[in-house]
């Protein structure tokens, strides 16, 4: 047995008692253990991050397909048999590290690969575009955002007034709050969401030629989102949704991956796009997005604090190969990573913590400093030295010509701050229009300016005059009249309609159970299904077993009480359970998944079930499951959602 110490290393006899005089009698000052022991618990707390304070993350290996000499030196992208080691962190922008991971929020996707020659930190979101265009507005965003000043409310939630005055004070907001109100905000899982480096960087080969770059990761579960309503109520039925499903995934060998692509760019100016402005993408249809390596997660952390907390990204932490733009967003990007890490790791030897700690050896004249862990034994601490040779074959940035007045401008090209924002409703289906529609009316309805809400109106009907009125007609803003015609311009690539089914392992399907249900028909599925991936739960009404129609004993895995259908994506109500159809909380089960789109299977007597909720049987993914067939159900899984239903009746 492992010997309790002090961290002294002095043995302590028992922690369960403090020293006191007498048994009943006062606590003595010279207990060391007691002191030590609740000095260390009264300093574990570390300030959280100012944003992105919530978050999971993973370790993970990345490998290019082939190598790209042909435009950087990057070792980790020029050699395909480097298996590099990276660290992911997801995380929600608004909320403080205890909130939950279902708000209508972007989400962070940040990635540290330890290459050979040192740390790249890929400090990316999983929507393409970001509010501002110069990072000095950075803390104005953030103040407007995060909660008020005066009673810390709302937490992470952007629909409150500040937030609305400040946006719709800045139009280059326009185009991020259009995504921010789709569902790309509601990520189903990490998994399953796209991530962007949103600048454009600089790819540098060893001509010494630059090419212009945005990064892509494409998940392999392909892009799915949650709908509003559902993320709401997994916010109070289980908030750690996105970090558990990431921790079960890698947990269960099911290592979720990413495609790494880019889009190489040639000219500073494309069409009407400035490559230096982040409030703007760069359409895949017009330069398409060239795959180059793949990411998978394959390990999850052994301590949260020591890893997912203290990592510690920095946009700044690129290798030779790689370098940055002037897009002034992300110069001050490079100042503030850096600077953040002082105050929430403490000191300046953050990047000695062993999650930081790159693989690539470590050799300059630093010193000191808190919590120094390095003892370093060279006499030599100044450069030049006598004794110690210089370095060469390092980092050279790129030598970019500079030369302009010194001014606080922004660029005539970075002035257009409406047209993608037209482009991104243009390329929505009909149901992704309609929750972005709703979207808007939620959060300008809980705003309590009524000019607030003219004020978005007015910016919407720039953007798309029915959007607008649309709008409109739910928050109590007059009709706008028609004042610009829209574009007409679309790219597929945006929408979450078009992306392909994905696979369905580590879907999660419900089967309600009760005494009586079909034993051999219930394994039956469950075997189907388990062995394509998906996670099967057994529902019954209270924990233990049900009694099948063989008389044995069947166990469920969780009672009904304990869960809920947003939990899951899929619903199955056997034939044969009895008492289901007078269970209220079976019927707002089903009801429930129904109105989230879900696909539900039903044999036999379960029909009763749905019948009570009032759901029509004879829709295309309300499937009857004969002879044991789960055909029907695997393919409507693979589609995710069917959000074309109409359940605007459904009382769920
Ligand atoms: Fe960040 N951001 N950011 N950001 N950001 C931080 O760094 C900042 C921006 C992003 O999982 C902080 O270590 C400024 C864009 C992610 O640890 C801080 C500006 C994008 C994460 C900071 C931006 C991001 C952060 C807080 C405007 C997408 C979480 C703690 C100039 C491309 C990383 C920390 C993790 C975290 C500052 C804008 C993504 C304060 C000043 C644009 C994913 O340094």
């Amino acid at each position: 047995m492992t010997v309790l110490t002090t961290d002294q290393g002095i043995p302590v006899a028992g922690t369960g008692n403090s020293l006191r005089a007498g048994a009943r009698g006062p606590s003595l000052l010279e207990d060391f253990h007691l002191r030590e022991k609740l000095m260390r618990f009264d300093h574990e707390r570390i300030p959280e991050r100012v944003v992105h304070a919530r978050g999971a993350g993973a370790h993970g290996v990345f490998k290019v397909y082939e190598p790209l000499d042909e435009y950087t030196t990057a070792d980790f992208l020029t050699d395909p048999d480097a298996e590099t080691p990276v660290f992911v962190r997801f995380s929600t922008v608004q909320g403080s590290r205890g909130s939950t991971d279902t708000p209508r929020d972007v989400r962070g996707f940040a990635t540290k690969f330890y290459t050979r020659q040192g740390n790249f930190d890929l400090v990316g979101n999983n929507m393409p575009v970001f509010f501002i265009q110069d990072g000095i507005k950075f803390p104005d965003l953030v103040h407007a955002l995060k909660p008020e000043p005066r009673h810390e409310m709302p937490q992470a939630a952007s629909a409150h007034d500040s937030f609305w005055d400040f946006v719709t004070l800045q139009p280059e907001t326009m185009h991020h709050l259009i995504w921010l109100m789709s569902d790309r905000a509601l990520p189903r899982s990490y998994r399953m969401m796209q991530g962007f480096g949103v600048h454009t960087f600089r790819l540098v080969n060893g001509h010494g030629r630059s090419t212009f770059v945005k990064f892509h990761w494409t998940p392999a579960l392909g892009t799915h989102s949650l709908v509003f309503d559902e993320a709401q109520q997994i916010s109070g039925k289980d908030p750690d949704f996105n970090r558990r499903d990431l921790w079960e995934a890698i947990a269960s060998g099911n290592f979720p991956s990413w495609e790494l692509g880019v889009q190489l760019l040639g000219e500073f100016v494309l069409d009407d796009v400035d490559l230096l402005d982040p409030t703007k993408l760069v359409p895949e249809e017009v330069v398409p997005v060239t795959p180059i390596g793949r990411l998978t997660l394959n390990r999850n952390p052994d301590n949260f604090f020591a890893e997912t907390e203290q990592v510690a990204f920095s946009v700044g932490n690129i290798v030779p190969g790689v370098d940055f733009t002037d897009d002034p967003l992300l110069q001050a990007r490079l100042f503030s990573y850096l600077d953040t890490q002082l105050t929430r790791l403490g000191g300046p030897n953050f990047a000695q913590l062993p999650i930081n700690r790159p693989l690539a050896p470590v050799h300059n004249h630093q010193q000191d400093g808190f919590h120094q862990q390095r003892v370093p034994v060279s006499p030599v601490n100044y450069s030049p030295s006598s004794s110690a040779g210089e370095s060469s074959g390092g980092f050279v940035p790129f030598p970019e010509t500079v030369d302009g007045p010194k001014e606080r401008k922004r660029s005539e090209t970075f002035a257009d701050h409406y047209s993608q924002a037209t482009l991104f409703w243009n390329s929505m289906s009909g149901w992704e229009r309609s929750h972005i529609v709703a979207a808007y009316r939620f959060e300008l309805g809980k705003v309590t300016s009524m000019a607030i809400r003219v004020r978005m109106v007015e910016h919407l009907n720039r953007i798309d005059h029915d959007l607008a009125v649309a709008v409109a007609g739910g928050i109590g803003v007059e009709e706008p009249v028609k004042s610009v015609d829209n574009h007409g311009r679309s790219s597929a690539a945006l929408s979450q309609a078009v992306t392909a089914p994905g696979p369905v392992a580590t879907r999660k399907v419900a089967v309600l159970v009760g005494d009586g249900v079909p034993a051999r028909w219930v394994a039956r599925l469950r075997d189907d299904l388990t062995a394509r991936g998906v996670v099967v739960d057994l529902l019954g009404p209270v924990d233990g077993t049900v009694t099948t129609d063989d008389g044995l004993p069947m166990e469920v895995t969780r009672a009904l009480e304990t869960v809920a259908s947003v939990l899951y994506d899929a619903v199955v109500v056997p034939d044969g359970a009895l008492g289901l159809a007078a269970d209220g909380l079976a019927v707002h089960f089903v009801a429930s998944a129904y109105k989230h789109g879900k696909t539900l299977a039903f044999a036999g007597t379960g029909s009763d079930v749905l019948l009570r909720a009032q759901i029509p049987l004879d829709v295309p993914d309300v499937a009857l499951l004969s002879d044991f067939s789960s055909d029907a159900l695997i393919a409507a899984l693979g589609r995710h959602r069917n959000f074309d239903r109409d359940v605007s009746s459904v009382p769920a």
